[in-house]
């Protein structure tokens, strides 16, 4: 894997801005005439220290294209359920929209710089498919793939891997129209050939493909409980359907993108594991978190993981469960070359004498949150995610596709922003992180969930995950105090 080489401080004047906010120290070794790697003592790569990660290591940060791109009606792209849901007034807080965005479809460039200056090895982006098919399915649309291509070569050029996302919640509206989108089987169907068609075109200069960003979320949100688009509180029966045809989709994509391929691509989900954490670590509590944690994730990455539905999931659905033959229980468990986590809370847990051996406790009323109200803090699981997918499903690679956290952050008189809970955050995220790498669990990268402040779905934009501050007026970016600690943690490859 390219590994993006530190800037040296005298070139660039985001790199310079970045080594003043991170302040003396950081200075020097950024001004180091040699890879600024070697100024800093150099952990173990056996051990690596108390606080290194594994030589190699991958470090990125991670945006979706809704969230960032805007220009939503531009180049031919059509429309998506995301648009008509955000277009829908009182569906998002002020009715706020993706139409504009951060812009990041006209500002790739200056994004792509932002990405270099804190020296990110990757870059986990999602492609919009009504930019590829506007209605979904049919022929392919010349400027949609140009954009993605045009900004894959961009990455390449600054040693910086793309790692895309096919799906990240934006589905063509027109197949929501045809018939339902995720409740028919004919999207899992159109979102293969779309995926083979991505693989026929980027394969040759991108290696790693996510398939479907956190199933759990754009399925439960969107079309049990009405949240997200498309706006549906389906009953149960259609519910499980939904959640069967998008692990389905997922399988018949990893296969359409090995088979499309040009050369041998890398392939895996980015789900959001529900993560049982053993809220005191026994034996048995431990054990209990591994039994709650495949059961939770039953319809969603256990499935795929195993190619059956539990048992206590089947017995639960009952009359209401999903309509599935052997086969495509066959195509949803196609094997994967890696898991991506979205890693954001815990669950905490504790072993129960009853049936299903678990008991869940909800978080105290007084547990620390970020500013997203569902964001109660528990570092603890960005160890136990990983350890479960090795220990429960002997995953043998795993990246962390998304962590990060939501924060109001403020600018000073003097123009910086000093988001010490987002460094408070990472730091304690990432010692958990390094224990479960520490322990022989194999994480390969950890992608930063955002490069930018953008678009937070229902919390419009209200609610900032960037290290890169926007200002939404202008459009400006200012790197955050958290992009100096970001910058400096890949810089050591290490908990800093
Ligand atoms: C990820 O979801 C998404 O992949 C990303 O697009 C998003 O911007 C980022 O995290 C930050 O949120 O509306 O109260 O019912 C993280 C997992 C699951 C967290 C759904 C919010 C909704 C809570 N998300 N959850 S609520």
């Amino acid at each position: 894997m390219a590994k993006a080489r530190t800037t040296a401080a005298d070139e660039n004047p985001s790199r310079r801005a970045l080594i003043k906010l991170a302040g003396a120290g950081a200075a020097a070794a950024g001004a180091a005439p040699a890879p600024a790697q070697s100024a800093e003592p150099q952990a173990d790569p056996g051990q690596c220290g108390t606080r290194g990660f594994p030589q190699g290591f991958l470090w990125g940060t991670a945006t979706a294209a809704y969230q960032v791109e805007g220009a939503w009606h531009e180049d031919g792209r059509g429309v998506s359920i995301w648009d008509r849901f955000a277009h829908t007034p009182g569906k998002i807080r002020n009715n706020e929209t993706g139409d504009v965005a951060v812009d990041h479809y006209h500002r790739y460039q200056d994004d792509v710089r932002l990405m270099r200056t804190l020296g990110a090895q990757s870059y986990r982006f999602s492609i919009a498919w009504p930019r590829i098919f506007p209605d979904g399915v049919g022929t392919p649309n010349p400027k949609g793939l140009d954009f993605y291509s045009r900004l894959v070569d961009e990455l390449l050029a600054n040693s910086i891997a793309p790692f895309p996302t096919l799906y990240h919640w934006d589905l063509p509206q027109a197949l929501e129209d045809r018939f339902g989108g995720w409740q028919s089987r004919d999207t899992a169907y159109a979102f293969a050939d779309y995926a083979g068609l991505i693989a026929e075109k980027f394969s040759d200069r991108v290696e790693h493909f996510f398939t479907l960003n956190e199933m759990a979320t754009f399925v439960e949100l969107g079309y049990g409980q009405a949240i997200h688009a498309p706006g549906l509180r389906l009953p149960a029966a259609e519910l499980n359907q939904v959640r069967h045809h998008a692990v389905l989709a997922h399988g018949l994509a990893v296969a359409a993108i090995r088979a499309r391929a040009k050369r041998a691509a890398k392939i895996g989900p980015a789900e959001n594991l529900t993560t049982a954490v053993p809220t005191i670590e026994s034996d048995d509590n431990i054990a209990a978190a591994e039994r709650a944690t495949r059961e939770l994730n039953a319809g969603y990455l256990t499935v795929i993981l195993e190619g059956r539905y539990t048992d206590a999931f089947l017995k639960a659905a009952g009359a209401d469960a999903p309509k599935f033959t052997d086969d495509e229980l066959k195509a949803i468990a196609t094997p994967v070359d890696f898991v991506g986590v979205n890693v954001y809370t815990p669950q905490y847990v504790r072993t129960s004498p009853a049936a299903p051996g678990y008991e869940i406790l909800p978080p105290a009323r007084s547990h620390p949150r970020m500013a997203s109200s569902w964001q109660i803090l528990g570092p603890e699981a960005l160890y136990w995610a990983p350890r479960h997918l090795r220990n429960i499903w002997n995953v043998g690679n795993i990246y962390i596709s998304e962590n990060g956290c939501g924060t109001n952050d403020e600018v000073t008189p003097d123009g910086s922003i000093s988001d010490t809970d987002r460094i408070m955050f990472l730091r304690n995220n990432l010692a958990m992180l390094k224990r479960a790498t520490s322990e022989g669990v194999p994480v390969r990268g950890y992608f930063h969930w955002s490069l930018l402040d953008n678009f937070e779905w229902t919390d419009g934009y209200g609610t900032r995950f960037g290290l890169v501050y926007v200002d939404y007026a202008t459009l400006r970016r200012t790197p955050k105090l958290s992009a100096a600690y970001f910058a400096e943690t890949v810089r050591r490859n290490a908990v800093v």
